[in-house]
C-alpha cells in the first residue's frame, strides 16, 4: 500500500511515483490525500493507478481507509481533528534516513541548518490555519478550522526532542503564527520560563497585525527570541496589495519595518543579535506596473535586517486569483511541471525580461529615486540571488 500527501507542487511527481509503484506492485493499493486532492481532485482522479483520493483533512479517516479501503468510494472526503491537541507527537525516527554522503552534518533525526538558525533544528506546527483570505493563497476557504496546539504541549515536545537528540533552533512553520493574541501572551509567559532553553525561532506574521498590536510584537521578539521574523510583505504599492486582496496597506508595511529596523538597532547597542526579516515578495503579480514593482523594491531596500524572499507570482489552484488565471487560460504550470521554483515564469503576458533586469539592478536609478542614502546604496543587484534561494 502507497499512501501519499499530494501537493499543487508535487503533483507530478506524485503520480510518476503512482505509476511506478503499480507497475512493480499491481496488486496494490494507491491511496492519496493533500492539499492537491482537495482544491483539484480531477486531476487525480484521471490517473488510473490511484485507488483512492481523499480530500481536505485525513486524521479522523486514516486508520479506517488503511484497514478497509474497498469500504470507500473512490473520491472520498476526509475528517479531520477537533484540535491539534489530538494530533500525537510525531516519531521524528519515522522519518528515512539522509543519504549516506549527507548524514554527517543533519542531525538525524532533527533537521540540518538552512540559514534560519543554529542545527539541531526542529519543525513544528502549532495553528493550521491561517484565517485571512488573501487572493493568492486563502487556505481558510479549504482547510477546515481547528483548535491550536496548547502552548504547554509545544514546549513539552521541545524539551522532549532536546533531552533526547538537543535542539538548536525552531521552526515554527504555522501558516501565520502571530494569531490569536491569548495564546501568544500565555507563549510570551511559558516559553522564556519552561523550555530548557529559550532557542531562537523563525515564525511568520502580518504587517496590519502587527501595526494593531505593537507591544505584542515587542515582547515576542524581545523576550521569546523571535529572532527570524517572515512577514508577507508580497508588495511595496497599494494598487497590488488590494488586487491581492491583502488586507495589509503600505503604510502598515512601513510600521512593521520600522518598529523591527528600530528593534535591531536595540539590540546591536546592547552588543545582540538583531532579529531579521523573513520578508517574503512577490513579482510579477499580473496588472504590475514598472512604478509598482519600483516601490516594491524601495520598500525592501528600506529594511536594515533582512533576508529577501523573492518569487514571481504563482497562480496555484485553490487560490481565488490562481482559479480565475487558469480559467482564463493565463496559467503556464501545467500538469507536467507545477512550477515549483521561484525563478518559474507561470502567468502568460507577464514581461519576466523586465523583472531579470530590475533584479540584476539596471533600474537603480529609478527605484533610488526618493530613498535617503544608507538605502540606496543597498544595490538592487543582490535580488538576484535572493530569487534563486527562496
Ligand atoms: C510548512 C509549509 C511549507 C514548508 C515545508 C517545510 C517542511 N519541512 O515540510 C516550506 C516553507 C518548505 C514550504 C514551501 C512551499 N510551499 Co508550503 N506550506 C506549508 C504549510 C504552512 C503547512 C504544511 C503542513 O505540513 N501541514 C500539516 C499537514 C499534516 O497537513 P496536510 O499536508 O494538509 O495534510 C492533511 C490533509 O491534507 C490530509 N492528507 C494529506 N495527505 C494525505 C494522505 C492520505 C492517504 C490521507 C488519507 C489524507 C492526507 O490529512 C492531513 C491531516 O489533516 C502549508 C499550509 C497549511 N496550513 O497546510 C503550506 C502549503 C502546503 N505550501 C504551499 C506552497 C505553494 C509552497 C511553495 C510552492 C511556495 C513557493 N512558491 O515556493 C513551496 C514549495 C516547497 C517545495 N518542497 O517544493 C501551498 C500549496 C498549495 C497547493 N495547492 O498545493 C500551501 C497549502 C500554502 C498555501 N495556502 O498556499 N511550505
Ligand atoms: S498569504 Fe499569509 S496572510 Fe494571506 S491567507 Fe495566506 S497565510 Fe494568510
Amino acid at each position: 500500500m502507497l499512501l501519499m500527501n499530494i501537493r499543487s507542487y508535487t503533483y507530478p511527481v506524485g503520480r510518476k511515483a503512482a505509476q511506478i509503484f503499480k507497475e512493480v506492485n499491481p496488486d496494490s493499493t494507491i491511496i492519496v490525500g493533500g492539499m492537491h486532492a482537495t482544491v483539484a481532485p480531477d486531476e487525480l482522479l484521471e490517473i488510473p493507478e490511484i485507488d483512492h483520493v481523499v480530500q481536505g483533512a485525513g486524521e479522523e479517516i486514516i486508520l479506517d481507509i488503511v484497514q478497509n479501503p474497498e469500504k470507500f468510494e473512490r473520491l472520498t472526503v476526509g475528517v479531520g481533528a477537533k484540535s491539534m491537541a489530538d494530533w500525537p507527537q510525531i516519531d521524528r525516527t519515522l522519518w528515512p534516513q539522509p543519504h549516506r554522503r549527507l548524514r554527517k552534518n543533519f542531525h538525524y533525526p532533527m533537521e540540518p541548518e538552512c540559514g534560519w538558525g543554529p542545527a539541531p533544528v526542529a519543525t513544528i506546527l502549532t495553528s493550521r490555519v491561517c484565517p485571512w483570505q488573501c487572493a493568492f493563497c486563502n487556505e481558510n476557504s479549504y482547510i477546515p478550522n481547528m483548535g491550536r496546539r496548547p502552548v504547554e504541549m509545544v514546549i513539552d515536545e521541545l524539551n522532549f526532542l532536546d533531552r533526547k537528540y538537543g535542539v538548536g533552533s525552531i521552526v515554527i512553520h504555522d501558516s501565520m503564527f502571530f494569531q490569536n493574541p491569548k495564546w501568544l501572551e500565555e507563549w510570551i509567559e511559558k516559553y522564556p520560563r519552561k523550555a530548557n532553553k529559550v532557542w531562537p525561532y523563525w515564525a511568520a506574521g502580518r504587517s496590519d497585525t502587527i501595526r494593531q498590536w505593537p507591544d505584542l510584537f515587542t515582547a515576542l521578539v524581545k523576550e521569546t527570541n523571535w529572532d527570524t521574523v517572515s512577514i508577507g510583505f508580497e508588495s511595496g504599492s497599494d494598487r497590488m496589495l488590494r488586487l491581492l486582496n491583502k488586507e495589509c496597506t503600505e503604510e502598515d508595511n512601513y510600521f512593521a519595518i520600522d518598529l523591527l529596523n528600530r528593534l535591531g538597532e536595540e539590540f546591536e547597542r546592547e552588543g545582540r543579535k538583531p532579529p531579521m526579516f523573513w520578508a517574503n515578495i512577490m513579482l510579477g503579480i499580473p496588472g504590475e506596473t514598472h512604478e509598482d514593482a519600483f516601490k516594491t523594491i524601495r520598500m525592501l531596500k528600506s529594511m536594515k535586517y533582512v533576508y529577501p524572499s523573492i518569487s514571481y507570482y504563482a497562480p496555484y489552484p485553490g487560490s481565488a486569483l490562481g482559479y480565475q488565471l487558469i480559467a482564463e487560460g493565463k496559467s503556464l504550470m501545467s500538469k507536467e511541471n507545477y512550477h515549483r521554483f521561484p525563478g518559474d515564469e507561470k502567468v502568460k503576458g507577464v514581461d519576466y525580461a523586465f523583472y531579470r533586469d530590475l533584479l540584476a539592478g539596471k533600474y537603480d536609478a529609478e527605484v533610488n529615486a526618493g530613498l535617503d542614502d544608507y538605502q540606496a546604496q543597498q544595490k538592487s543587484g543582490i535580488f538576484e540571488e535572493a530569487l534563486i534561494k527562496a
